[in-house]
């Protein structure tokens, strides 16, 4: 097989990169490890940055989003007895959409469906090649069981955390970074009306939760749980009573209101960033070439920024043989990336607990000051809302 851009891994930034290579008449090809129906059923972001939702409506991709999805102007941040809102649209005239990332993944499907987008799924053995040539090749086991061997002249690796692109940047160019956060989340979806209008981002001596949502009558909530926690010791009872003490159920007459749960799962949370996003023909975007932690909601609008940036420069590097952008892409896209990791640790590091008194007395004051200070309220909107791609 041939084509002029081969993509490894079917999620948002894979086919979002597919979509709009195609609007630049770009063909490309898609391989993805999962069948179709695990990739669009994966349960993971919930919130959409202001230029997310910009660049979607732009690509012909924001009409089921207007229409579903849910306008937030800001967040709630509290602590035991206070409450606070910060309104990004009135510090920033930025807003955020809460739409889960099931359903940006339902709507690049069926974009990609009706274009008539090559995707192959469920292949096993993906491997890529001649990275450093002007013709680099994938080669793959398609789900006949059949060896296949995509020619391109570019190999943009989408794959997420555990594909092979990231490892297939040799050792003696690429560097890393990493942080392990000490905690997990345990992450339940719960058939119930949301308790709250906007996120809630709650600290609390016993550990952080949260609470979010996908729908009116849909409810995403977080719990912070140690390292290693096994899902089957938190029974839904000890979920909700954990939720409520630590959301405040009770406080000012706020009340928390359960649901059955239909979803549970423990996730581990850590940074991790890789450079250079490009190597040879090998151009990475989205979570091959960078993991957040989800506290900042950052992860999702990384990848589609990523891509912004990425089709535009492929398009000038193989229709106008101009690699100016395809050059700076790995510099460009990294300066988002270190701005978004830095907010995300940050978020991390401000609302979950620890052993340490002196700590909790820090993120106290921090979080003290950034609900009464216009300034420190506007870094947290700004960095929150996202800043324009391309910044
Ligand atoms: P994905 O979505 O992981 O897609 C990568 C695809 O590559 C495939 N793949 C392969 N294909 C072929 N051959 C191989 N050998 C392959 N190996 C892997 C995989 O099967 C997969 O389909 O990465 P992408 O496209 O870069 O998108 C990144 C986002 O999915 C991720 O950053 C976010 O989900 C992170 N995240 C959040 N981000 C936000 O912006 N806002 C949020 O509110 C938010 N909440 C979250 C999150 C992630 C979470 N989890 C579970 C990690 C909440 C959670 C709970
Ligand atoms: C979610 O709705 O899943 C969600 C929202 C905000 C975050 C992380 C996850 O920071």
């Amino acid at each position: 097989m041939r084509t002029e851009v081969a993509i490894i891994g079917a999620g948002p930034a894979g086919l979002l990169l597919s979509h709009l290579l195609a609007q630049d008449g770009i063909e490309s090809v898609v391989v993805e490890i999962r069948s179709a129906e695990y990739v669009a059923s994966r349960i993971r972001a919930g919130v959409l940055e202001h230029s997310t939702v910009e660049l979607l409506e732009s690509v012909g991709l924001g009409e089921r989003l207007r229409r579903e999805g849910d306008e937030h102007r800001g967040i709630h941040l509290q602590w035991p007895e206070e409450r606070h809102h910060i309104d990004f649209v009135d510090l920033t005239d930025r807003s955020v959409w809460i739409y889960g990332q099931t359903e940006v993944q339902k709507d690049l499907v069926a974009a990609r469906a009706s274009a008539g987008q090559e995707i192959h799924y469920e292949v096993t053995d993906t491997a890529l090649h001649d990275l450093d040539t002007e013709r680099p090749y994938v080669t793959f086991t398609d789900v006949d069981g059949v060896a296949q061997r995509l020619d391109a002249d570019v190999v943009v690796g989408c794959d997420g955390s555990f594909g092979p692109s990231r490892g297939a940047v040799p050792d003696s160019v690429k560097q890393s970074w990493e942080r392990v956060y000490p905690y997990s989340w345990l992450g339940i979806l719960a058939d119930v009306a949301p308790s709250t209008d906007e996120l809630i981002y709650a600290w609390h001596p016993d550990g952080f939760a949260m609470h979010s949502m996908r729908s009116s009558t849909v409810s995403r909530l977080y719990l912070q749980v140690p390292n290693g926690t096994d899902v089957a010791d938190w029974s839904d009872e000890r979920i909700w009573d954990g939720l409520a003490t630590r959301l405040g159920h009770g406080q000012d007459g706020w009340q928390l209101n359960p649901g059955p749960i239909t979803e549970k799962s423990v996730l581990p949370m850590r940074s991790f960033v890789q450079t250079p996003m490009r190597h040879g023909r090998l151009f990475l975007a989205g979570d091959a070439a960078h993991i957040v932690p989800p506290t900042g909601a950052k992860g999702l609008n990384l990848a589609v920024a990523d891509v912004a940036m990425l089709a535009p420069a492929l398009a000038a590097l193989l229709r106008k043989k101009d690699p100016t952008l395809a050059d700076s892409y790995s510099d460009d896209a990294l300066r988002r990336v270190w701005r978004c990791t830095h907010f995300s640790w940050w978020m991390t590091t401000m609302l979950h607990t620890s052993d340490d008194p002196f700590d909790a007395q820090l993120q106290l004051s921090q979080l003290r000051w950034v609900t009464s200070s216009e300034a420190g309220a506007a870094g947290l909107a700004e960095n929150y809302a996202g800043l324009p791609i391309g910044f």
